[in-house]
C-alpha cells in the first residue's frame, strides 16, 4: 500500500504515524497538493492528501477513512473498545481534527488569497473556532490526562499532530501558556519513536 502526500499535512502525518503504531509498513510518496498538482491528479483526480493506493489499485482518501481501512486490514485498533472510553477518545479526535481544519483554513487564507481580498470577518470566525477547539482540548486533558508511558493511541496522535501543525503554520494562534497540557502532551508524543521517524519536514 502506498501513502501519498506530504508529512507537513497533519492528516497525512496522523495516518503515517498510526500505520507505524499498528505495525503496517506503508510505502510513502511525498507528492504535494500544490507544487505537484498535476502529478497528484494522475493518482487521485480529487487531489486530496492523504490518498492511499491499495495493493489492488483502489484509491482511498480522507485520513479517518484510511485509518478505518488500515485498522480493519490488520485487525488492531488505536481506539479503545469500551464505549465510554471510546466516546472520550472520539471527542478528543474530533476536536483535534477541527483544530487541524481551522489551521489549514487560516494558512490557506493567509498564503493563497491575495491580501487585498482577505475577508476579515471570516478570518476572525476561523480564529475563534480554532481557539474554541484548543480550549476544549485543554479542558479535556485537565479532566483526564493522556498516558505518557511510551504508548500512543489515536486520540493522542491526533492531538499532538494538530498542535505541532498549528505551531508550524499559524504560530501566532497558539500560546503554550494558555494550553499547557496540550503543549506538554505534544512534547511527549513528539519524543516517541513513531513521531521522531515521521517528521513534519
Ligand atoms: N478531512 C480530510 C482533510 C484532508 C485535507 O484537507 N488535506 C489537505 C492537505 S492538509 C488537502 O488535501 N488540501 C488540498 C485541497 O483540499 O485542495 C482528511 O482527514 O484527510
Amino acid at each position: 500500500m502506498k501513502l501519498i502526500g506530504l508529512l507537513d499535512s497533519p492528516y497525512v502525518r496522523r495516518v503515517a504515524i498510526s500505520a507505524k503504531c499498528l505495525g503496517i509498513d506503508l510505502e510513502h510518496e511525498s507528492v504535494s497538493v500544490f507544487r505537484h498538482f498535476e502529478q497528484f491528479q494522475q493518482i487521485n483526480p480529487v487531489v486530496k492528501a492523504p490518498t492511499l493506493i491499495l495493493d489492488d489499485g483502489l484509491v482511498l482518501m480522507d485520513s479517518t477513512l484510511i485509518l478505518d481501512y488500515l485498522e480493519s486490514a490488520c485487525g488492531k485498533s488505536l481506539l479503545p473498545a469500551e464505549l465510554t472510553r471510546r466516546a472520550q477518545a472520539l471527542r478528543l479526535i474530533g476536536l483535534s481534527l477541527a483544530a487541524c481544519e481551522k489551521s489549514v483554513q487560516l494558512y490557506y487564507e493567509r498564503n493563497l488569497r491575495p491580501a487585498d481580498i482577505q475577508y476579515q470577518p471570516w478570518v476572525e470566525r476561523v480564529e475563534g473556532q480554532l481557539a474554541a477547539a484548543l480550549t476544549a482540548l485543554e479542558k479535556e486533558l485537565e479532566h483526564s490526562a493522556l498516558p505518557e508511558d511510551g504508548s500512543l493511541a489515536q486520540d493522542g496522535i491526533s492531538l499532538a499532530v494538530a498542535w505541532s501543525f498549528t505551531a508550524l503554520v499559524v504560530p501566532d494562534q497558539i500560546d503554550a501558556t494558555r494550553y499547557p497540557r496540550i503543549a506538554h502532551y505534544t512534547a511527549y508524543a513528539e519524543g516517541t519513536g513513531a513521531f521522531i521517524s515521521t517528521p513534519m519536514n
